[in-house]
């Protein structure tokens, strides 16, 4: 069959974001189908994108659906508009039968489902594509099988993909001078998964509950090719990349033998860390660090179910620090038993941690299939019926909005390292000046005080 993979997200806040998942959906599925991929960043307008149905005449078109909204309680946007139109155009100048995924997807598949005139979704790994696509070949019934989503199948989660995840990384692909261009960030997986119960995430959902490992070999052999094909900087997508030192640093060393010399960086988990662990990634090129570390007061690591404490986070920050690394700190304010001593006993606590950045998100986004949902269906924060495309915000009954307000505005007046949500868009429009000027990297390191 013909497949047409489209990566249809546009937002370019904080930068863009190479679809790497689409790499992995083509690898499976190719052969036997004939498949393309193309990106809604490229093409940018609708006309494009319906000479490329016309030309191609597909008879599958895949639609990535990474995210459902910005995650910005201040200044919420939505993507849910967007897709309707991509879909119209494809219902206009195509025949082709239109299936949907993307961990946005995964997350509110019953909703897009409703929402969206789409033929088919695929929950989870878009791996599963080549079960669909078989039985589409085969006529088999695809009722109940989990993981795939029909128009009239109940929604049933899968279990995580069994086997071994592959990338087919091309530097033809048409779309790549884009990233480059904007910042020269490509990206790159080490693993699926994770077995850590924050009660707000959604990233085991996505993913899986358990850590899947790929081959250091490999990843060092794709980061390579990456570096080839141009990028100036690497961005692992693992949900927590130390969440195994054994394996982050075997990758580590494997980066050393395979000559990978361009800086990388990702999201890291404030967990104790291990002897000379952030001088031994710093040498294998790591140079960003953004620990998730979401509150600064044991009561609400506790809440939040963290798998480690204020201390923990002390240690991991003077260790990254130490190893020369530019370390950011991600936090969460607003969660199930916050008040206002949590709240100033977190803002007392960041006077601990030098040299970063704060990326601060007010109210927790309530996820369905999390522990947060149940609490905040309970506390009536939100209509176990409602949905959630419409982002909602978990909000402390304990705290008066415009009191935490205050506490903010006193706390940060004149602190540049203090990013709320997605940013104030004089930085977006500060990063795009200084990446088109050949600047690259996520650059918040500008940002560190
Ligand atoms: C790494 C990451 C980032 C990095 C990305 C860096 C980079 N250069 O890539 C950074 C920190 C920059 C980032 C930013 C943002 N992110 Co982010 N991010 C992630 C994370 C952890 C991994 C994404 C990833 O690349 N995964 C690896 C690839 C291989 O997986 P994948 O793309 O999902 O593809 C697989 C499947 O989804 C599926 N699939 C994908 N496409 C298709 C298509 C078809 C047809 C099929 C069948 C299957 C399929 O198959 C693939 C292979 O198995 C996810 C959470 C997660 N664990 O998924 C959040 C996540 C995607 N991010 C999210 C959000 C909200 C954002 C931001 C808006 C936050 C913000 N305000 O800054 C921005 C948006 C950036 C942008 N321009 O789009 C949300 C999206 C959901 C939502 N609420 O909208 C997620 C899900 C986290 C969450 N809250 O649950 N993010
Ligand atoms: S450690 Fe990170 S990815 Fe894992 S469950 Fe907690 S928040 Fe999610």
């Amino acid at each position: 069959m013909k497949v047409l993979l489209v990566s249809t997200n546009t937002l370019t806040e904080p930068y863009p974001t190479y679809p790497i998942g689409l790499d992995y959906v083509k690898n499976v599925i190719s052969p036997p189908h004939q498949v393309k991929i193309v990106d809604m960043n490229e093409l940018r307008d609708g006309d494009a994108f319906a000479k490329v149905l016309s030309e191609e005449l597909p008879d599958i078109i895949g639609l990535s659906i990474r995210n459902i909204d910005n995650n910005d309680e201040a200044n919420p946007k939505t993507f849910i508009e967007d897709l309707q139109g991509i879909i119209g155009i494809i219902r206009r100048h195509s025949k082709g039968l239109i299936i949907l995924g993307g961990s946005g997807f995964t997350i509110l598949p019953e909703e897009f489902m409703n929402r969206l005139d789409a033929d088919f979704g695929i929950i989870g790994e878009g791996e599963r594509l080549q079960i669909l696509l078989s039985a589409l070949e085969d006529h088999k019934s695809l009722e109940n099988v989990p993981g795939i989503v029909t128009r009239t199948s109940p929604v049933i989660f899968p279990n995580p993909w069994p086997l071994p995840f592959q990338r087919s990384f091309s530097k033809e692909n048409s779309y790549i001078p884009f990233y480059l261009n904007r910042g020269g960030m490509l990206n790159l997986q080490t693993k699926r998964g994770c077995p850590f119960k924050c009660i707000y995430c959604t990233y085991p959902a996505i993913e899986g509950n358990q850590f899947r490992f790929a081959s250091p070999l490999d990843i060092a052999d794709t980061a390579k090719a990456l570096q080839d094909a141009g990028a100036k900087y690497l961005y692992m997508t693992d949900s927590t990349f130390n969440g195994s030192y054994e394996h982050s640093l075997e990758v580590a060393v494997a980066f050393k033998k395979a000559h990978v010399s361009v800086p990388w960086g990702g999201f890291f988990t404030p967990l104790h860390p291990i002897p000379d662990y952030y001088h031994i990634l710093a040498d294998a090129g790591l140079t960003h660090v953004e620990f998730g570390t979401e509150s600064l007061s044991n009561t609400m690591l506790d809440s939040y179910n963290k798998p480690f404490r204020v201390d923990d986070v002390l240690a991991s920050h003077r260790d990254a620090i130490s190893a020369g690394l530019h370390v950011s700190h991600y936090l969460m304010l607003g969660g199930p038993g916050e008040n206002n001593n949590t709240l100033l006993e977190t803002l007392a606590n960041t006077e601990r941690l030098m040299k970063t950045v704060f990326f601060v998100f007010n109210g927790v986004r309530i996820y369905p299939r999390t522990a947060l949902y149940d609490v905040a269906v309970k506390e009536g924060q939100i209509d176990a019926n409602g949905s959630l495309l419409d982002p909602a915000f978990y909000w402390s009954p304990a705290l008066q909005r415009e009191t935490v307000a205050e506490i903010l505005r006193d706390h940060t007046a004149n602190r540049m390292n203090w990013i709320f949500g997605s940013g104030h868009p004089n930085i977006t429009k500060r990063m795009a000046r200084m990446y088109a000027r050949g600047h690259s990297g996520p650059l918040w390191e500008q940002l560190i005080r």
